[in-house]
Protein backbone atom coordinates (compact mmCIF):
# COMPACT_ATOMS: atom_id res chain seq x y z
CA UNK A 1 0.00 0.00 0.00
CA UNK A 2 1.64 3.09 -1.28
CA UNK A 3 1.12 6.69 1.45
CA UNK A 4 -1.43 8.54 -0.39
CA UNK A 5 -1.40 12.64 -0.25
CA UNK A 6 -5.16 13.57 0.58
CA UNK A 7 -4.26 16.97 -0.14
CA UNK A 8 -2.91 16.94 -3.30
CA UNK A 9 -6.16 14.54 -4.70
CA UNK A 10 -8.40 16.48 -7.13
CA UNK A 11 -11.72 17.72 -6.17
CA UNK A 12 -14.62 15.84 -7.80
CA UNK A 13 -14.92 20.00 -9.72
CA UNK A 14 -11.36 19.69 -10.83
CA UNK A 15 -11.86 16.16 -13.12
CA UNK A 16 -11.34 15.43 -15.14
CA UNK A 17 -6.88 15.93 -14.96
CA UNK A 18 -6.11 13.92 -18.27
CA UNK A 19 -6.37 15.54 -21.16
CA UNK A 20 -9.20 13.53 -23.45
CA UNK A 21 -10.51 11.69 -20.64
CA UNK A 22 -14.29 11.30 -20.14
CA UNK A 23 -15.97 14.14 -18.37
CA UNK A 24 -16.23 13.30 -14.52
CA UNK A 25 -13.39 10.51 -14.79
CA UNK A 26 -10.47 10.46 -12.36
CA UNK A 27 -8.48 8.87 -14.86
CA UNK A 28 -4.66 9.28 -14.50
CA UNK A 29 -4.91 10.29 -10.92
CA UNK A 30 -3.29 7.63 -9.45
CA UNK A 31 -1.17 7.62 -12.08
CA UNK A 32 -1.50 5.88 -16.00
CA UNK A 33 -1.12 2.09 -15.14
CA UNK A 34 -3.59 2.42 -12.01
CA UNK A 35 -5.51 -0.55 -11.73
CA UNK A 36 -7.08 -0.51 -8.18
CA UNK A 37 -8.71 2.60 -8.79
CA UNK A 38 -10.27 4.49 -5.01
CA UNK A 39 -8.32 1.60 -3.61
CA UNK A 40 -5.41 3.66 -3.39
CA UNK A 41 -7.03 5.61 -0.38
CA UNK A 42 -7.32 2.12 1.75
CA UNK A 43 -3.42 3.00 3.45
CA UNK A 44 -1.54 1.33 5.76
CA UNK A 45 -2.38 4.17 8.05
CA UNK A 46 -6.11 3.54 7.55
CA UNK A 47 -5.80 -0.33 8.26
CA UNK A 48 -4.25 0.63 11.87
CA UNK A 49 -6.77 3.01 12.36
CA UNK A 50 -9.58 0.42 11.50
CA UNK A 51 -7.73 -2.18 13.95
CA UNK A 52 -7.95 0.48 16.85
CA UNK A 53 -12.15 0.31 16.14
CA UNK A 54 -12.01 -3.38 17.56
CA UNK A 55 -13.53 -2.70 20.99
CA UNK A 56 -16.10 -5.47 21.87
CA UNK A 57 -14.55 -8.20 19.81
CA UNK A 58 -17.61 -9.19 17.61
CA UNK A 59 -17.38 -10.06 14.36
CA UNK A 60 -20.56 -9.99 11.57
CA UNK A 61 -19.93 -11.85 8.26
CA UNK A 62 -21.21 -9.74 5.11
CA UNK A 63 -21.62 -12.58 2.91
CA UNK A 64 -24.37 -14.34 1.63
CA UNK A 65 -23.72 -18.41 1.97
CA UNK A 66 -23.26 -19.59 -1.28
CA UNK A 67 -26.71 -20.17 -3.55
CA UNK A 68 -28.77 -18.33 -1.06
CA UNK A 69 -30.54 -16.93 -3.56
CA UNK A 70 -32.78 -19.78 -5.19
CA UNK A 71 -32.83 -18.97 -8.17
CA UNK A 72 -29.82 -16.11 -8.30
CA UNK A 73 -30.83 -13.42 -9.36
CA UNK A 74 -30.11 -11.87 -12.59
CA UNK A 75 -30.66 -15.28 -14.35
CA UNK A 76 -26.36 -16.21 -12.99
CA UNK A 77 -26.48 -19.89 -12.87
CA UNK A 78 -27.31 -21.92 -9.41
CA UNK A 79 -23.65 -23.63 -8.13
CA UNK A 80 -23.80 -27.08 -8.37
CA UNK A 81 -21.58 -28.38 -4.67
CA UNK A 82 -20.19 -31.62 -5.61
CA UNK A 83 -18.19 -33.58 -2.77
CA UNK A 84 -15.59 -35.34 -4.97
CA UNK A 85 -14.89 -38.81 -3.26
CA UNK A 86 -11.74 -40.54 -3.08
CA UNK A 87 -12.60 -43.54 -1.33
CA UNK A 88 -11.54 -45.43 -5.16
CA UNK A 89 -8.34 -44.37 -4.12
CA UNK A 90 -8.73 -46.17 -0.79
CA UNK A 91 -9.04 -42.91 1.33
CA UNK A 92 -11.54 -42.10 3.36
CA UNK A 93 -12.06 -38.23 2.29
CA UNK A 94 -13.91 -35.67 -0.02
CA UNK A 95 -13.20 -32.48 -2.39
CA UNK A 96 -15.35 -29.46 -2.99
CA UNK A 97 -15.90 -29.04 -7.08
CA UNK A 98 -18.50 -25.74 -7.20
CA UNK A 99 -19.39 -26.27 -11.48
CA UNK A 100 -20.67 -23.29 -12.74
CA UNK A 101 -19.78 -20.37 -10.11
CA UNK A 102 -20.67 -17.37 -11.23
CA UNK A 103 -18.36 -14.47 -8.72
CA UNK A 104 -21.79 -12.74 -8.99
CA UNK A 105 -24.52 -15.19 -7.92
CA UNK A 106 -24.55 -13.68 -3.97
CA UNK A 107 -23.20 -11.60 -2.22
CA UNK A 108 -19.78 -9.61 -4.93
CA UNK A 109 -17.92 -6.81 -5.66
CA UNK A 110 -18.18 -5.87 -9.20
CA UNK A 111 -14.13 -5.53 -10.03
CA UNK A 112 -13.29 -2.69 -12.12
CA UNK A 113 -13.51 -5.03 -15.94
CA UNK A 114 -17.23 -5.63 -15.09
CA UNK A 115 -18.12 -2.44 -17.48
CA UNK A 116 -17.03 0.18 -19.35
CA UNK A 117 -18.09 3.58 -20.42
CA UNK A 118 -20.49 3.50 -22.81
CA UNK A 119 -19.30 6.91 -24.55
CA UNK A 120 -15.60 6.99 -24.15
CA UNK A 121 -15.68 2.77 -25.06
CA UNK A 122 -13.19 2.22 -22.22
CA UNK A 123 -12.83 0.82 -18.88
CA UNK A 124 -11.75 2.28 -15.75
CA UNK A 125 -8.09 4.82 -17.31
CA UNK A 126 -8.34 4.09 -20.17
CA UNK A 127 -8.64 0.32 -20.20
CA UNK A 128 -9.62 -1.37 -23.97
CA UNK A 129 -12.10 -3.94 -23.88
CA UNK A 130 -9.28 -6.03 -25.76
CA UNK A 131 -7.17 -5.93 -22.97
CA UNK A 132 -10.37 -6.88 -20.61
CA UNK A 133 -10.89 -9.58 -22.66
CA UNK A 134 -7.46 -10.64 -23.92
CA UNK A 135 -4.94 -10.07 -20.71
CA UNK A 136 -5.92 -9.60 -16.20
CA UNK A 137 -5.81 -5.65 -16.90
CA UNK A 138 -7.75 -4.27 -13.52
CA UNK A 139 -8.70 -8.11 -12.02
CA UNK A 140 -9.79 -8.62 -9.30
CA UNK A 141 -6.82 -10.12 -7.68
CA UNK A 142 -5.31 -6.64 -7.74
CA UNK A 143 -7.33 -6.47 -4.85
CA UNK A 144 -6.54 -9.45 -3.14
CA UNK A 145 -4.35 -7.85 -0.64
CA UNK A 146 -6.08 -4.23 -0.18
CA UNK A 147 -9.29 -4.23 0.82
CA UNK A 148 -8.50 -3.32 4.93
CA UNK A 149 -9.84 -0.20 6.30
CA UNK A 150 -12.29 1.55 8.27
CA UNK A 151 -15.97 0.49 7.92
CA UNK A 152 -18.91 2.92 8.10
CA UNK A 153 -22.31 1.64 7.67
CA UNK A 154 -25.59 4.04 7.03
CA UNK A 155 -28.24 2.52 8.02
CA UNK A 156 -30.88 4.31 5.32
CA UNK A 157 -33.62 2.14 5.58
CA UNK A 158 -34.09 2.52 9.31
CA UNK A 159 -33.32 6.58 8.85
CA UNK A 160 -35.96 6.60 6.38
CA UNK A 161 -38.37 4.10 7.97
CA UNK A 162 -38.02 6.49 11.82
CA UNK A 163 -38.74 9.51 9.67
CA UNK A 164 -41.95 8.44 8.66
CA UNK A 165 -40.85 8.39 4.70
CA UNK A 166 -40.14 4.35 4.78
CA UNK A 167 -39.14 3.00 1.68
CA UNK A 168 -40.35 -0.42 0.15
CA UNK A 169 -36.84 -2.16 -0.60
CA UNK A 170 -38.83 -4.33 -3.42
CA UNK A 171 -39.17 -1.33 -5.59
CA UNK A 172 -37.12 0.56 -7.42
CA UNK A 173 -37.47 3.46 -5.10
CA UNK A 174 -34.06 5.17 -4.35
CA UNK A 175 -32.42 6.77 -1.62
CA UNK A 176 -30.92 10.09 -2.29
CA UNK A 177 -27.77 11.91 -1.36
CA UNK A 178 -29.76 14.02 1.45
CA UNK A 179 -30.97 10.78 2.83
CA UNK A 180 -27.58 9.27 2.93
CA UNK A 181 -26.12 12.94 4.80
CA UNK A 182 -29.11 13.24 7.15
CA UNK A 183 -28.82 9.38 8.30
CA UNK A 184 -24.78 9.91 8.99
CA UNK A 185 -25.99 12.98 11.23
CA UNK A 186 -28.85 10.80 12.94
CA UNK A 187 -26.20 8.23 13.52
CA UNK A 188 -23.53 10.73 14.30
CA UNK A 189 -21.34 9.02 12.36
CA UNK A 190 -18.70 10.85 10.48
CA UNK A 191 -17.42 10.14 6.89
CA UNK A 192 -14.02 10.40 7.05
CA UNK A 193 -10.74 10.04 3.81
CA UNK A 194 -10.67 5.98 3.13
CA UNK A 195 -14.02 4.96 4.40
CA UNK A 196 -15.46 1.55 3.16
CA UNK A 197 -19.13 2.76 3.16
CA UNK A 198 -21.91 0.24 3.63
CA UNK A 199 -25.10 1.85 3.14
CA UNK A 200 -28.14 -0.59 4.33
CA UNK A 201 -31.33 -0.45 1.94
CA UNK A 202 -33.33 -3.01 3.28
CA UNK A 203 -33.42 -5.04 0.23
CA UNK A 204 -31.75 -7.86 1.83
CA UNK A 205 -33.95 -8.28 4.84
CA UNK A 206 -37.30 -8.02 2.26
CA UNK A 207 -36.13 -10.58 -0.06
CA UNK A 208 -35.52 -12.84 2.37
CA UNK A 209 -38.70 -12.52 4.27
CA UNK A 210 -40.45 -13.33 0.73
CA UNK A 211 -41.92 -17.28 -0.26
CA UNK A 212 -39.89 -19.34 -2.77
CA UNK A 213 -42.48 -19.05 -4.96
CA UNK A 214 -42.16 -14.99 -4.89
CA UNK A 215 -38.14 -15.68 -5.33
CA UNK A 216 -38.81 -17.58 -8.27
CA UNK A 217 -41.26 -14.65 -9.47
CA UNK A 218 -38.70 -11.97 -8.85
CA UNK A 219 -35.50 -13.35 -9.84
CA UNK A 220 -35.47 -12.78 -13.54
CA UNK A 221 -33.93 -9.93 -14.87
CA UNK A 222 -37.09 -8.28 -16.42
CA UNK A 223 -39.29 -8.91 -13.45
CA UNK A 224 -36.64 -7.90 -10.49
CA UNK A 225 -37.40 -4.28 -8.92
CA UNK A 226 -35.27 -3.37 -6.11
CA UNK A 227 -34.03 -0.31 -4.57
CA UNK A 228 -30.74 1.53 -4.31
CA UNK A 229 -29.10 4.35 -4.21
CA UNK A 230 -29.68 7.34 -6.34
CA UNK A 231 -27.51 7.47 -9.08
CA UNK A 232 -27.05 11.16 -9.52
CA UNK A 233 -23.69 13.25 -10.12
CA UNK A 234 -24.08 14.92 -6.69
CA UNK A 235 -23.60 11.49 -5.15
CA UNK A 236 -20.41 10.63 -7.19
CA UNK A 237 -19.08 13.87 -6.64
CA UNK A 238 -19.68 13.53 -2.73
CA UNK A 239 -18.42 9.43 -2.82
CA UNK A 240 -15.12 11.02 -4.56
CA UNK A 241 -14.99 14.39 -2.55
CA UNK A 242 -14.82 12.29 0.49
CA UNK A 243 -12.53 9.21 -0.94
CA UNK A 244 -14.61 7.03 -0.04
CA UNK A 245 -12.97 3.57 -1.14
CA UNK A 246 -15.63 1.51 -2.05
CA UNK A 247 -19.52 1.27 -1.64
CA UNK A 248 -21.02 -2.00 -0.67
CA UNK A 249 -24.83 -2.49 -0.52
CA UNK A 250 -27.71 -5.22 0.68
CA UNK A 251 -29.48 -4.74 -2.75
CA UNK A 252 -28.69 -6.25 -5.49
CA UNK A 253 -27.34 -3.29 -7.96
CA UNK A 254 -26.17 -0.41 -5.44
CA UNK A 255 -28.29 1.63 -7.68
CA UNK A 256 -32.27 1.14 -8.47
CA UNK A 257 -32.71 -1.64 -10.62
CA UNK A 258 -33.97 -1.72 -13.08
CA UNK A 259 -31.29 0.74 -14.66
CA UNK A 260 -31.02 1.49 -18.52
CA UNK A 261 -27.91 0.05 -19.76
CA UNK A 262 -27.87 2.90 -22.22
CA UNK A 263 -28.07 5.50 -20.20
CA UNK A 264 -24.52 6.64 -19.31
CA UNK A 265 -25.34 8.24 -16.24
CA UNK A 266 -26.18 4.97 -14.75
CA UNK A 267 -24.36 4.83 -11.22
CA UNK A 268 -22.38 1.91 -12.65
CA UNK A 269 -20.63 3.79 -15.33
CA UNK A 270 -20.21 6.41 -13.21
CA UNK A 271 -18.22 4.69 -10.70
CA UNK A 272 -16.55 1.63 -11.67
CA UNK A 273 -15.62 2.66 -15.25
CA UNK A 274 -15.08 6.41 -14.46
CA UNK A 275 -13.74 6.87 -11.63
CA UNK A 276 -12.59 2.91 -10.67
CA UNK A 277 -14.95 2.97 -7.41
CA UNK A 278 -15.84 -0.80 -6.16
CA UNK A 279 -19.60 -1.39 -6.19
CA UNK A 280 -20.73 -4.11 -3.74
CA UNK A 281 -24.23 -5.79 -3.85
CA UNK A 282 -26.63 -8.07 -2.07
CA UNK A 283 -24.21 -7.61 1.61
CA UNK A 284 -26.04 -9.13 4.20
CA UNK A 285 -25.83 -5.85 6.73
CA UNK A 286 -28.99 -6.46 9.30
CA UNK A 287 -26.82 -8.39 12.08
CA UNK A 288 -24.32 -5.42 11.66
CA UNK A 289 -26.52 -2.72 11.54
CA UNK A 290 -28.53 -4.08 14.55
CA UNK A 291 -25.36 -4.27 16.67
CA UNK A 292 -24.81 -0.29 15.23
CA UNK A 293 -27.83 0.38 16.49
CA UNK A 294 -27.55 -1.16 20.08
CA UNK A 295 -23.86 0.48 20.98
CA UNK A 296 -24.25 3.71 18.76
CA UNK A 297 -21.01 2.98 16.70
CA UNK A 298 -21.09 2.31 13.00
CA UNK A 299 -17.80 2.25 12.55
CA UNK A 300 -15.65 -0.80 12.53
CA UNK A 301 -12.98 -2.73 10.83
CA UNK A 302 -13.41 -4.28 7.63
CA UNK A 303 -11.68 -6.89 6.20
CA UNK A 304 -12.15 -8.12 2.54
CA UNK A 305 -9.99 -10.75 0.92
CA UNK A 306 -11.33 -11.14 -2.73
CA UNK A 307 -10.90 -14.01 -4.58
CA UNK A 308 -7.01 -14.19 -5.94
CA UNK A 309 -8.46 -14.48 -9.15
CA UNK A 310 -6.05 -13.33 -11.29
CA UNK A 311 -7.46 -11.45 -14.27
CA UNK A 312 -11.52 -11.79 -12.36
CA UNK A 313 -14.01 -9.63 -13.21
CA UNK A 314 -16.00 -9.67 -9.50
CA UNK A 315 -15.85 -11.55 -6.28
CA UNK A 316 -17.75 -12.68 -3.67
CA UNK A 317 -16.64 -10.10 -0.98
CA UNK A 318 -15.40 -12.79 1.78
CA UNK A 319 -15.61 -9.72 4.18
CA UNK A 320 -15.79 -9.47 7.84
CA UNK A 321 -16.61 -6.26 10.02
CA UNK A 322 -15.04 -6.45 13.25
CA UNK A 323 -16.25 -4.77 15.99
C1 LIG B 1 -26.49 -5.15 -12.16
O1 LIG B 1 -26.74 -3.97 -12.13
C2 LIG B 1 -27.03 -6.04 -13.22
O2 LIG B 1 -25.78 -5.64 -11.16
P1 LIG B 1 -24.36 -6.36 -11.27
O3 LIG B 1 -23.39 -5.36 -10.86
O4 LIG B 1 -24.51 -7.51 -10.34
O5 LIG B 1 -24.14 -6.81 -12.69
Amino acid sequence: MAKVDFSKIPKFSELPIKKGAPADSNWGVFGDNDEVGCINFLTEDGVIEAARLVRKGKVFRLDTPINYASPPLFEREPVEHVKKSFESLGLLGYDDVLNAYNTQEGSQWDGLGHVGNLNARAFYNGTTNEQIKGSNKLGIHNWADRFVGRGVLIDAFRYRQENGRPVNPLSNEKYTLDDLKAALKAQNTELRPGAILLVRTGWMQAYLGTTPEQKREMAPITKLKACGVDDSREMVAWLWDNRVAAIGTDCPAVEPWPWDFRDAGALHYRTLSLLGLPLGEQFVLDPLASDCADDKRYEFMLVSVPLHLRGGIASPPNAVAIK
